[in-house]
C-alpha cells in the first residue's frame, strides 16, 4: 500500500514525518506522470508544485484556511489530497473531476477558475469578508510568475497590501509563463532570485507587501518552516517560492513550453501532422505578410502557440511579433495605438480570453475607428466540450454588438486568408475574424470574398434558405443535401461571412420565394447572428429557425450530447424544418 493510498483528506498527511512526505512527493510525481501522459493535461505546472502543495496542506488547515489557485491548472496535487485522488490513480475515474478548481467538487475549492491573474483579487475578497465577520483563518493566494503579468494581479497586490490583516500570497516563480515571460519586470525577478531575495529592486515590497524568499521550492523542510512562521500572520505577506517547472520529468524540464499542457495518449500525432490546421495556415501567411511589410505586427497575450507562433516563428518574426504577457487589455489598447500610428496590428488570441477586454475593444478600437485585426481562435470549437471556463461560445455575441467593429466568419481557409488580407489593407474600422472550429474546409465559393461585406448565395433554391455561418457553413451544406434527399426541397444556401450586421439586400431578396430561413452559428444564440436575422424578418411572413447554443453554462459536456440538445446535425435540423413547414 502506498502512502497516497492512505490519504482521504488533508488531515491524513499532518502526522507524517518529513521523510514520509518526501516519499509521498515521489509517489505523487509518478501518479501525475502516468495520469497526464494518458489523458493529457497540465504536466509541467503540476510537477513543479508538488512539494509546495504538500507543505501548504501540511501546515495550514484547509478548508478553514482558504487556498485560491490562480488559473488553478496547477491544482492537481491539491485535488489528490482533498478526496479526489481516484481521478489520478484510477483510469476508470480519470475524467471524474475537472482540471481546475471547482466548488461543486469539494469544500476545499472556492471558485471555478480557468483564466489567469485573478487569485489575489479573489482571495483578498475572502480575507476582507473574514475580517468583516470577525472570523479567523488564513487566506492564501497562489500566483504564478506568468500570471503576474496580468493587470488584475497587479491591481490585486496593490489593494491587498492595504488589507491590514492576514493575507498570504504564495508567488510560485518558475520563470516561465506558457512561453517565456516578457516584459521589464522579469529581469528584476531574476535579480531577486539571484540575490536570494536580497536585491533592493523588490517589486513586492514596492507594492507595500511584506516579503519572504524561499530559494528551493522543492525543499519540504524549508517550505514547512517558512509556512509555519507566516501562518496566522497579522498582515499581508508575499512568499517568493522558486520552483522548477516540470520538476522530475527531464523532458518537461528541458522543454517547459511544450510540457505546459500536453495531449493524451489517444491523440494521434501522425494523423494531426498530415492534416491542415488553421493556426499553421495563419502563422505561415502572417509571417509572409510581415516579411513583405514591416508595419505588420502580430500581438498575443501569453498564448503564441494558439496561433501557431512557435519559438522558431517568433524568432523569425523578430520585432514584428509581440507577446505582451497575459495582458489582454493592454494588448488591445496597444493595437489601437499601433493602428493609429500607421502600423497593421493583428491580435492573435483565444475567444475566451478576449472576453477580458470588452472595454478596450469598445472604446480604444471601435469608438476610435482604429483598424486593428483581431483573430479569435475558438478553443476546441465555439460550441464545444471544453471546461466552462474555456468556452469560446461567447466571443461572437460579445463582439457582434460593438458598434463600428466588423465580425467576419470565414467558412474556408481561402476565405480566411482573403479576409485577413482585406482587413490588413482597409483603414476604416477594427475587424474580428473568427477562426472556424473543426477541420479546415476548402470550397471554391470561399474565394469570392473581396471585402464587400455582403452575404454570398452559394446555391440558389427555394422554400428554405440556410444561412450557415463560418464553421457551420459545412453543416448548412449537409443540411441542404439532407433536405433534398428527405423532402425533395432544393434549399438555397448562403455563406453569410459577416455576423455583426445583416446584409439587408440579400435577406430582402430571399423573401420572394422562401418561407423559412434557417440560421446556423457556432456560438451562443443570444446576441448572435440568428437573432439579427430573426429581427429583420419579424414584420414579414418569413419564419426563422435559429440553430446554435442556448445561453447556459456547459462544463465538459460531451459533444454528442450538445449536438442532440441543440440540434446540430442535418437530421435533427431537417426534423425541425419538417415541423415548421408541416411536412
Ligand atoms: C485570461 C487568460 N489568458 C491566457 C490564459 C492561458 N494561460 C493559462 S496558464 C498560462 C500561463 C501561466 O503562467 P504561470 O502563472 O507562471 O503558471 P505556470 O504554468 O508557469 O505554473 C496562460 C497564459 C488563461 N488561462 N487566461
Amino acid at each position: 500500500m502506498s502512502l497516497l493510498d492512505t490519504i482521504k483528506a488533508p488531515k491524513d498527511i499532518k502526522g507524517m514525518s518529513i521523510e514520509e512526505l518526501k516519499t509521498l512527493a515521489q509517489e505523487i510525481r509518478d501518479v501525475l506522470i502516468t495520469r497526464v501522459t494518458a489523458t493529457g493535461g497540465h504536466m509541467a505546472p503540476n510537477l513543479g508544485f508538488v512539494e509546495a502543495t504538500l507543505a501548504l496542506h501540511y501546515v495550514f488547515d484547509s478548508p478553514k484556511d482558504k487556498f485560491v489557485f490562480d488559473v488553478s491548472h496547477q491544482s492537481y496535487i491539491h485535488k489528490m489530497l482533498t478526496g479526489r485522488k481516484e481521478a489520478f490513480t484510477d483510469p476508470a475515474s480519470y475524467t471524474k473531476y475537472s482540471g481546475y478548481t471547482n466548488p461543486n467538487e469539494s469544500e476545499h475549492d472556492f471558485f471555478t477558475i480557468g483564466h489567469t491573474s485573478t487569485a489575489v483579487s479573489l482571495a483578498s475578497g475572502l480575507a476582507k469578508a473574514r475580517d468583516l465577520k470577525g472570523e479567523t483563518g488564513n487566506v492564501v493566494a497562489i500566483l504564478g510568475d506568468g500570471s503576474l503579468s496580468g493587470g488584475e494581479a497587479m491591481e490585486g497586490l496593490n489593494v491587498s497590501a492595504t488589507l491590514g490583516s492576514n493575507f498570504i500570497v504564495l508567488f510560485n516563480d518558475n520563470d516561465m509563463s506558457i512561453a517565456p515571460n516578457e516584459g521589464g519586470l522579469y529581469p528584476h525577478l531574476k535579480e531577486l532570485r539571484d540575490s536570494k531575495g536580497k536585491a533592493s529592486n523588490n517589486f513586492f515590497k514596492a507594492m507595500g507587501l511584506d516579503y519572504v524568499f524561499i530559494e528551493d521550492g522543492h525543499n519540504l523542510d524549508d517550505l514547512i518552516e517558512v509556512f509555519k512562521a507566516v501562518k496566522d500572520t497579522n498582515h499581508p505577506v508575499v512568499l517568493h517560492v522558486v520552483t522548477v517547472k516540470g520538476k522530475g520529468l527531464p523532458a518537461a524540464e528541458a522543454d517547459k513550453e511544450s510540457y505546459h499542457y500536453i495531449m493524451g495518449k489517444d491523440f494521434d500525432v501522425d494523423a494531426y501532422m498530415k492534416e491542415d490546421h488553421y493556426d499553421e495556415i495563419i502563422a505561415t501567411h502572417l509571417l509572409a505578410k510581415m516579411k513583405a511589410d514591416k508595419t505588420v505586427v502580430g500581438l498575443t497575450a501569453g498564448v503564441p502557440g494558439i496561433a501557431g507562433f512557435s519559438a522558431e516563428r517568433r524568432a523569425e518574426a523578430g520585432k514584428q511579433f509581440i507577446d505582451v504577457g497575459i495582458a489582454e487589455e493592454h494588448m488591445v489598447a496597444m493595437a489601437a495605438g499601433l493602428a493609429k500610428n500607421g502600423a497593421k496590428p493583428v491580435i492573435l488570441d483565444a475567444g475566451t480570453f478576449l472576453q477580458r477586454t470588452y472595454d478596450q475593444l469598445t472604446q480604444d478600437l471601435a469608438l476610435n475607428s482604429n483598424p486593428a485585426t483581431i483573430i479569435s481562435f475558438p478553443l476546441g470549437g465555439g460550441i464545444s466540450s471544453m471546461d466552462a471556463t474555456h468556452s469560446s461560445a461567447f466571443d461572437m455575441a460579445m463582439m457582434n454588438n460593438i458598434p463600428n467593429l466588423r465580425v467576419l466568419s470565414p467558412a474556408t481557409k481561402e476565405e480566411l486568408i482573403a479576409m485577413l488580407d482585406w482587413s490588413l489593407e482597409q483603414t476604416d474600422m477594427p475587424v474580428m475574424i473568427r477562426v472556424p472550429g473543426g477541420k479546415v474546409q476548402t470550397y471554391e465559393a470561399g474565394k469570392a470574398f473581396i471585402g464587400t461585406l455582403t452575404n454570398e448565395v452559394t446555391a440558389q433554391g427555394n422554400t428554405v434558405a440556410i444561412l450557415g455561418l463560418g464553421a457551420f457553413y459545412d453543416l448548412g451544406l449537409r443540411t441542404k443535401e439532407a433536405l433534398q434527399a428527405q423532402l425533395g426541397i432544393e434549399a438555397t444556401l448562403v455563406n453569410p461571412r459577416l455576423s455583426s450586421e445583416v446584409d439587408e439586400a440579400t435577406l430582402e431578396s430571399l423573401k420572394a420565394n422562401h418561407s423559412l430561413v434557417v440560421t446556423l452559428e457556432d456560438g451562443v444564440l443570444d446576441g448572435g447572428f440568428g437573432e439579427k436575422v430573426a429581427r429583420f424578418y419579424g414584420p414579414t411572413d418569413v419564419k426563422v429557425l435559429t440553430i446554435g447554443m442556448k445561453k447556459e453554462v456547459n462544463d465538459r459536456v460531451p459533444m454528442k450530447e450538445l449536438v442532440a440538445r441543440y440540434h446540430l446535425s442535418p437530421e435533427l435540423i431537417v426534423e425541425d424544418i419538417k415541423a415548421i413547414l408541416n411536412k
